[in-house]
């Protein structure tokens, strides 16, 4: 069995606890390595390691750095068949999902932030012909990036990637449900020629490691992605350190279908948007709502497509829905499916584990894609984060109801709009409260774009220019003429 160990300083070293804590296989329920329990010392000779090598690393010049990112990007493709094997193993999710969006979006995520800085431009002000302003970005110093277990490698290198390319160190603390991506990138990042204590990664739990580095006095930077009660916590560390912090929390997002739709994209889509990575993507639209008069249709298509999807062993290539990430996970989900019950919805289809899986995958921690129907938008099945390959349908009649029962959550993260009247696809974008609105698709993601959440589902916007303004500081520098 492998034992993982932190990466510090360019080394692999045990945690200073001499612990190690299981890290489990979902689909099997097998233990499958064990990682290390790290706690505040490990943070602070991983902070100690980053600060030391910012010295030269903010010093380094842009080209330098994007050609050691780039490197690791390369590295990260040669390496692909591995990475989505270890992805897929680690974290239930399809290896063919593993293959389509996680491994490529990580190679990508390192191009793109190692060209971005090749390109990046400031501006300068005249003040009449009094003085001439003029602003330089310059990186912060040692970044702390606490990543969850939904997209780890994917979403790791989100944080690594523009943090490193716009000249700051980090110590990056991996979600301890999977770790196994993260140890293979500290590995490649080596390879890479990465200098020492530029990338520093801690593993362990939440609650010692990510405090640590919430509450660190050297991290002067947090960007986390996770829960929105984790996120309340991280923002009660920092705030009080006066620590610039980014925070990409849950999603209860609408996908809201309106009669004049293309139905069959519509379904095919939705399908994805409820079911994909299990419904474990924040963007997950898990709330559909479909205009009164196609409310039959649409939901009947639906549930044919939902019954059609081949749940079982992630490894196999033809699996569309895999194991959910833990069983205390899949309890949470089932307890929702129970809560959804006495709220009085009715479950049209799943709900249950499913029977018949493979051999191999028995134990695994499973649940059947599930629709339920009949609840209102003030049902905490309809208000709170499920995270699991559960979405309700509801029916609407004008595009005012769709749009107060898209903003009927604490939640802001996405939506999603499907109608061919391009008129009232930009009206009800202009006023659902989220983040981002796709019109007509879900997911398509170009990096340029800002990304984030409104209200409790974020602070702050990460993605393109936006993210290497968050991982710099601007500085005025006013000349008097
Ligand atoms: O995530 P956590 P959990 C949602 C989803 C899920 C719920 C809880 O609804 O059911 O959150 O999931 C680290 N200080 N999302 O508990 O705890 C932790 O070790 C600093 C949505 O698994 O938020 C991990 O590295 N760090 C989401 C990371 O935070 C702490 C993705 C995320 O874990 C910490 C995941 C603390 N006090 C869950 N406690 C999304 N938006 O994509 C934990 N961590």
């Amino acid at each position: 069995m492998k034992r993982i160990l932190n990466f510090i300083d360019g080394q692999f070293r045990p945690p200073c606890s001499g612990r190690y804590l299981p890290n489990l296989n979902p689909a099997t329920g097998q233990v499958i390595a064990e990682i290390p329990e790290s706690g505040p010392e490990d943070i602070d000779a991983a902070v100690a390691a980053a600060s030391r090598a910012f010295e030269s690393w903010r010093r380094t010049p842009a080209e330098e750095r994007s050609r050691l990112l780039i490197r690791v990007a390369e590295l990260i493709e040669e390496n692909f068949d591995e990475l989505a094997q270890l992805e897929s193993e680690d974290s239930g999710k399809p290896i063919a999902l593993a293959r389509r969006i996680d491994v490529p979006r990580a190679i990508h995520n390192f191009r793109f932030f190692a060209t971005a800085i090749l390109h990046a431009e400031t501006p300068c002000h005249m003040t009449d012909d009094r003085a001439l302003n003029y602003t330089i970005r310059q990186p912060l110093g040692v970044a702390g990036l606490i990543s969850p277990w939904n997209l780890p490698l994917y979403l790791l290198t989100w944080k690594i990637a523009p943090a490193i390319a716009a000249g700051n160190c980090c110590v990056a603390k991996p979600s301890e449900l999977t770790p196994l991506t993260a140890d293979r990138l500290a590995e490649l990042t080596l390879e890479a020629g990465i200098p020492p204590g530029v990338v520093n990664i801690v593993h362990g739990p939440g609650g010692s490691a990510g405090r640590a580095l919430t509450s660190h006095p050297n991290v002067p930077l947090i960007s986390f992605t996770g829960g929105t009660k984790t996120g309340a916590d991280v923002m009660a560390r920092a705030g009080p350190l006066f620590k610039k912090v980014s925070l990409e929390l849950g999603g209860k997002n609408p996908n809201i279908v309106f009669a004049d739709a293309d139905l069959e994209q519509a379904v095919a889509t939705s399908i994805q948007s409820s079911f994909a990575n299990q419904g474990e993507i924040c963007l997950c639209g898990s709330r559909l709502f479909i205009e009164k008069t196609i409310y039959e249709e649409f939901v009947d298509r639906f549930l044919g497509a939902t019954k059609k999807l081949r749940i079982g062993d992630p490894q196999d290539a033809s699996t569309d829905v895999g194991a959910l990430v833990s069983e205390p996970h899949l309890r949470k989900v089932e307890g929702y499916v129970e809560l959804a019950r006495e709220e009085g919805g009715t479950i049209l289809v799943g709900g249950k584990r499913p029977e018949n899986l493979p051999e191999r995958v028995q134990d695994g921690y499973f649940l059947e894609p599930t629709v339920i129907a009949g609840l209102d938008c003030q049902r905490r099945v309809m208000q709170e984060e499920i995270f699991g390959p559960v979405v309700t349908v509801t029916p609407f009649d004008s595009p005012e109801d769709a749009i107060a029962y898209a903003n009927s959550t604490r939640y802001g993260l996405s939506a999603s709009v499907w109608t061919q009247d391009l008129q009232k696809a930009h009206r009800v974008a202009a006023a659902i409260e989220t983040g981002t609105v796709w019109v007509n698709t879900w997911l398509l993601r170009d990096l340029r774009v800002p990304f984030g959440g409104m209200k409790e589902s974020g602070v702050g916007r990460e993605g393109g220019f936006e993210s290497l303004d968050f991982f710099t500081e601007a500085k005025n520098v006013c000349v008097k003429l």
